[in-house]
């Protein structure tokens, strides 16, 4: 018998502390899974699919144009919700409003799920990867009464689980419910997701910095200063640092996350809130790298203490390697 572990056997030896109990969790993170594995098969396939890659002729709330994919994975998340019957409602990137579930199970069910259903989709047609951003909290309107928005606006700390679905070389599952970020590679021969990661910590410095250097002139001059101190020649800090950005949040969170590194989206003059959305993005990165020891702020306020107000509210990001983003902070705190 092989000494690995399925998700579904570390779930069942490990999450007996999560609020509302470990079979829950369980049943939640089941669903997921589920879904994951069903965007795995046409993500990877989205070349032969015809019918799947490219832009549908509709905009998402944010005004962006739709991919194929991007709708796809959003149905697959929310259908696997609704059927789960612990999971009351979805807010999803792709959705104006909340979706609120109105199966009998779903009227009585504790949790919530927020996501970004396809982060980075805009790079499917060109084969690099993408993924879904995730994170679960339990409803705070009494149940039997309707959903409502502060049920998804609790705020960051308030995240009972957080977690990625990384569709690259391979796919990966990583998530935390508070006792570590632990990482799970899908095998599709038999379509398990194995634990291979776990007990993720990010190093405490790194050498990448991930960040769009072509909105340089429109950053803030701590973040100006930041990069050129990134660029600099010395040699006992590895710098000039690698520059590394491939334009998918995750794919560049999860390089960082293990090699060390730094991922910044700053406000700019045409993000003057950042371009992240805080609710599926900031606030569940901010958990996992917090739970590998790494550090999550907006250039001055740590993530999870953000207060919001709006589903789709947006917040700069900086995130990854604790020391990187400390000396990031000392710029941004010095020069804003
Ligand atoms: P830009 C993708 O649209 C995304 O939300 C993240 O995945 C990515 O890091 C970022 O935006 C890229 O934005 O403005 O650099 O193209």
């Amino acid at each position: 018998m092989s000494e690995i572990q399925t998700l579904g056997q570390f779930i069942a030896a490990n999450e007996k502390d999560f609020p509302g109990g470990r079979l829950e969790f369980a049943s939640v993170l089941s669903s997921i899974r589920l879904a994951a594995k069903i965007v795995n098969k046409e993500v990877n396939k989205a070349g032969i699919t015809k019918d799947i890659i490219g832009s549908t002729s509709s905009e998402n709330i944010q005004g962006e144009v739709q991919q194929k994919l991007d709708v796809f994975a959003d149905n697959s998340y929310i259908a696997a919700m609704k059927y789960n019957g612990d999971v009351a409602g979805v807010a999803s990137e792709e959705n104006e409003t909340f979706v609120e579930f109105d199966t009998e199970a779903a009227k009585k069910a504790k949790y919530l799920l927020v996501m970004d259903p396809l982060d980075g989709s805009s790079n499917i047609s060109v084969n690099v990867s993408t993924g879904t951003i995730f994170a679960i909290y339990r409803r705070i309107s009494p149940i039997g009464s309707p959903l409502t928005n502060e049920d998804f606006l609790q705020g960051g700390n308030a995240q009972l689980a957080a977690g990625y679905v990384v569709y690259g070389s391979s796919t990966m599952l990583v998530y935390t419910t508070g006792n570590g970020l632990h990482g799970f590679t899908f095998d599709p021969a038999i379509g398990v997701f194995f634990l291979s990661h776990p007990n993720m910590q990010s190093p405490a410095d790194g050498c990448i910095y991930s960040v769009n250097e072509g909105n340089y002139l429109y950053f803030p001059e701590g973040v100006k200063r930041y990069l050129k101190y990134c660029q600099e020649y010395d040699k006992s800090s590895c710098r000039p640092y690698t520059a590394r950005y491939i334009g998918s949040l995750v794919a560049d969170f999860h390089r960082n996350l293990i090699k060390g590194g730094i991922y910044i989206y700053p406000t700019s003059k045409t993000y003057p809130n950042g371009k992240l959305r805080l609710l599926y993005e900031c606030y569940p990165l901010a958990f996992m790298i917090e739970q590998a020891n790494g550090k999550a702020s907006d250039g001055k306020t740590r993530i999870m203490d953000l207060p919001i107000t709006e589903l789709h509210e947006r917040a700069p990001l900086v995130i990854g390697s604790t020391k990187m983003v400390v000396k990031a902070e000392e710029f941004m705190r010095i020069y804003w």
